[in-house]
């Protein structure tokens, strides 16, 4: 009855610095985000975050390190979304706008978070902290969520 759908989502940190963008487009449009996607057939989760990353960001990064699961429930919706988080912490190239994003960096203590998923100002702290972490998020439309669970993990 529920579906699952896999979706990338990666942090691009620097040292007091995070990069994030703006979704020109989609449901998602209006909002600082990570970079990421859909995982499409055939593709492995490490592929799917590099190639969203280029072409959201238009960056390489060379190591990903997993830093988060987050799975989101919509009420009254059968789909899950089952989201894998990564953190990068050096890269190459410069960021670049693409038709769907526009990249920025964020100094730590000033990430938007009023113009970003609610979710993230709960999971953020750790991810910069470098701690790993499992999320489950309800929500109600897109910007109410009405039960959630955080905890940090050893190992995802
Ligand atoms: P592609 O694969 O490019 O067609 P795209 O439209 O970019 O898909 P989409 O719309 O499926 O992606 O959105 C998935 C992206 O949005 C992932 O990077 C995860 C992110 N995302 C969705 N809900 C989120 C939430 N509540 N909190 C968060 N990121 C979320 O931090
Ligand atoms: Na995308
Ligand atoms: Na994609």
């Amino acid at each position: 009855m529920f579906t699952n759908k896999l979706l990338t989502l990666v942090l691009v940190v620097q040292p007091g610095r995070v990069l994030l963008g703006m979704k020109k487009r989609g449901f998602r449009a209006g909002k600082w985000n990570g970079f990421g996607g859909k995982v499409q057939p055939g593709e492995t989760i490490e592929e799917a975050t590099r190639q969203e990353l280029q072409e959201e960001s238009g960056l390489t990064v060379d190591a990903l390190d997993k830093i988060g699961n987050i799975k989101f429930e919509f009420i009254r919706e059968t789909e899950l979304l089952d989201a894998h988080v990564f953190r990068a912490d050096n890269y190459n190239g410069e960021p670049t706008e693409s038709d769907e994003m526009r990249p920025q960096w964020f100094d730590s203590d000033k990430i938007p978070f009023g113009q970003m998923w609610v979710d993230n100002i709960l999971w953020f702290p750790l991810m910069l902290q470098k701690k790993k972490f499992l999320g489950y998020f309800k929500f109600q439309g897109h910007d109410l969520i009405i039960d959630h669970k955080l905890e940090e993990v050893e190992n995802l």
